[in-house]
């Protein structure tokens, strides 16, 4: 992509209303312009970031066979009634009425709807264990929107579903769940933490929590330091035994302290000096309920033992759009964000300190183009503006590789090569510096 045809409204000026680093990043880098409290629209650069982070989670949900559905954001009422949770969710739920008088809501969350779904044409042990999920866009009236995408009135959301015959079978399909979590957040580049959690409006006997370590965040985390360092993709992990999978998980909690009562540092079993007190973003949380929506609404299946029983359900949901904002708080620095290569925008950004100029023109062609068959993606700084706004603008949208080209490096047949992380620069030849991009 050429940056004299992208739409990328960067900002030099940090917004008044923007109290936290991501915020002020996302606004500055022009991913997204808030239209209302707590609703954002997406542009070019924030919503490819969006798309990324959306694809890890796909991938990870697909490979512990989960199944992909897209179920709509609008819901009638009356299943909300069914389960009981239709006065519960309060002033959260936005509530809307059709022509025809009509109650209906724009969906918090699908449990309900999901559980519609099964109940019509699911009857048997037989067709089970059954897991599908969808990424879809949500609404919640928060009574305090804040931190931009963070903590926003609609956003996007996974949410999976599994169905069990019984309550060992559910476990398992929780257990899976556990470490698809542990791997799509390590594919995403940063640390998320797994704790026990309460289960709130959602219901249940088990829950867990997954945090991005972060000083701006909303929850409080006491965690040992051991987890900086811990390797959560579960290597050699086999999805089908359930033994070995529920000891994974007790280890991976228990190793690591996930205590029941995380505000309270003196319950936990890590010592002082190992003790880290922070705070964090919670981007994960999953559920295991039982029989809370299948029992009121009807959702029972025939058994082995050909009794009717509810079936056993657990929710998971992922915050999509929230991660977008928590991968940039946990790494950014005073000059802008530092994507993870999993989840950049673009993998290079390529800068044209003379447009205008013949050879340096002629030379970035020549890159752009090896880039592209290569199959990397590049942004390519074309515009006709000082070298001191490209430099600036490139290091505020964070892509993990800069690659500078002047007419003096030109004279002497180098280019500059710059990595966003590190921020080394090196002066090295072009075959050398697509060599390192992996070109
Ligand atoms: N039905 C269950 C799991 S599918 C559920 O709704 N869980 S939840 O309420 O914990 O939401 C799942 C995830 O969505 C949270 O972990 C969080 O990352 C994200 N989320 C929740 N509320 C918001 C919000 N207001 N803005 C952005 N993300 C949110």
């Amino acid at each position: 992509m050429r940056l004299s045809q992208f739409f990328l409204p960067t900002l030099k000026e940090t917004p008044a209303e923007a109290q936290i680093a991501s915020h002020r990043l996302m606004l500055r880098a022009g991913m997204v312009r808030q239209l209302s409290a707590g609703i954002y629209s997406w542009l070019p650069l924030g919503y490819r970031v969006l798309k990324k982070i959306e694809q890890i989670v796909r991938e990870e949900q697909d490979a512990i066979g989960c199944n992909e559905v897209l179920m709509p954001t609008i819901q009638p009422a009356e299943l909300w009634q069914e389960s009981g949770r239709y006065e519960d969710y309060g002033l959260e739920m936005l509530r809307i009425t059709d022509r025809h008088d009509r109650k209906m809501l724009f969906g918090p969350t699908n449990e309900e709807v999901i559980t519609d779904i099964f109940r019509k044409d699911v009857r048997s042990y037989k067709q089970l264990p059954q897991m599908l999920y969808h990424i879809q866009w949500k609404f919640r009236d928060e009574i305090r929107p804040r931190f931009g995408v963070m903590r926003g009135r609609e956003f996007l959301m996974k949410d999976a579903y599994s169905f069990d015959v019984d309550y060992e079978s559910s476990r398992h399909a929780y257990n899976k769940m556990f470490l698809a979590y542990c791997r799509t957040f390590t594919r995403l580049g940063v640390k998320a933490i797994p704790m026990v959690a309460d289960t709130g409006p959602i219901g249940g006997d088990l829950s867990h929590e997954f945090i991005i370590l972060a000083e701006t965040g909303e929850s409080e985390v006491f965690c040992d330091k051991k987890w900086l360092d811990k390797d959560l993709t579960g290597r050699g992990v086999d999805l089908n035994d359930r033994t070995g999978l529920e000891n994974w998980v007790q280890t991976t909690l228990e190793d690591y302290a996930a205590t029941e009562d995380k505000h309270d540092p003196a319950n936990s079993p890590i010592s002082g000096d190992d003790m880290i007190a922070t705070r964090g973003i919670e981007v994960g949380h999953i559920f295991h309920f039982g029989a809370k929506y299948s029992e009121p609404m009807g959702a029972t299946i025939l058994g082995p033992d050909g009794k009717e029983v509810p079936v056993q359900m657990g929710s998971y949901g992922i915050g999509v759009s929230r991660l977008v904002g928590a991968l940039i708080e946990a790494s950014h620095d005073e000059n802008g964000i530092i994507w993870p290569e999993s989840v950049a925008p673009y993998k290079v950004g390529l800068i044209n300190l003379r447009t205008g100029d013949d050879e340096c023109d002629a030379a970035c062609e020549d890159v752009y183009a090896k880039l592209h068959n290569a199959g990397i993606e590049v942004l390519y700084d074309d515009r006709d503006i000082r070298a001191g706004g490209k430099f600036a603008d490139m290091d505020l949208i964070g892509l993990p590789w800069q690659i500078v080209i002047g007419p003096k490096g030109l004279k002497a047949g180098v280019v500059e090569l710059k990595n966003r992380k590190s921020g080394e620069r090196i002066e090295v030849t072009l075959e050398a510096a697509l060599n390192q991009i992996g070109a």
